[in-house]
């Protein structure tokens, strides 16, 4: 072997680590790319490849009261995940209104349903059990009450701010 193709050769070598070295660092980076979570700015997919789930606001119902887990939540879809934690049943209503929790306008032990605005509603349901209803919130005040007959007046209401 001459020395012009010994050094041929070893350029040659040189050269194919050198390539071989960048290729891997590619393939690094293709890698990191697709295992990493989102980037700011792209949309987090959830398990069902749909759009982001909507917030959920725990709340709990009993003999008398309104327990909301938060009372504050940002404008947009809310899932109201409503637990009938008494013992007899209940219904859920979120109602649109600056007047406090406890001013509504009633008829019959009742808030009088024709004088509010009531955005969400579940109909009466068991003790035991938890309903959802889901309602696209503007930002504002909002009342969350049970409406069966008596049940406002003996303290089951809460104010709920959506900003
Ligand atoms: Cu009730």
């Amino acid at each position: 072997m001459s020395i012009l193709s010994l050094v041929r050769s070893r350029i040659f070598i040189a050269l194919l680590v050198l390539g071989v070295a960048l290729v891997v660092a590619a393939a690094c980076g293709d890698d990191d790319d697709g295992d990493e979570a989102p980037a700011a700015g792209e949309t987090p997919i959830n398990a069902a490849g749909d759009t982001p789930a909507a917030t959920t606001v725990d709340v709990g119902l009993e003999e008398f009261a309104v327990n909301p887990a938060q009372d504050i939540a940002d404008a947009g879809t809310l899932t109201f995940s409503v637990s009938n934690d008494g013992a007899i049943p209940h219904n859920f209503l979120v109602i649109r209104t600056d007047l406090a929790s406890d001013a509504l306008p009633t008829a019959d032990a009742q808030v009088d349903e024709g004088q509010v605005d009531v955005v969400a509603f579940i109909p009466e349901y068991g003790a035991g059990d938890t309903e959802d209803v889901s309602v696209d919130l503007e930002p504002g005040s909002y009342v969350l009450i049970c409406n069966v007959a008596g049940h406002y007046d003996s303290g089951m209401r809460a104010g709920f701010t959506v900003e």
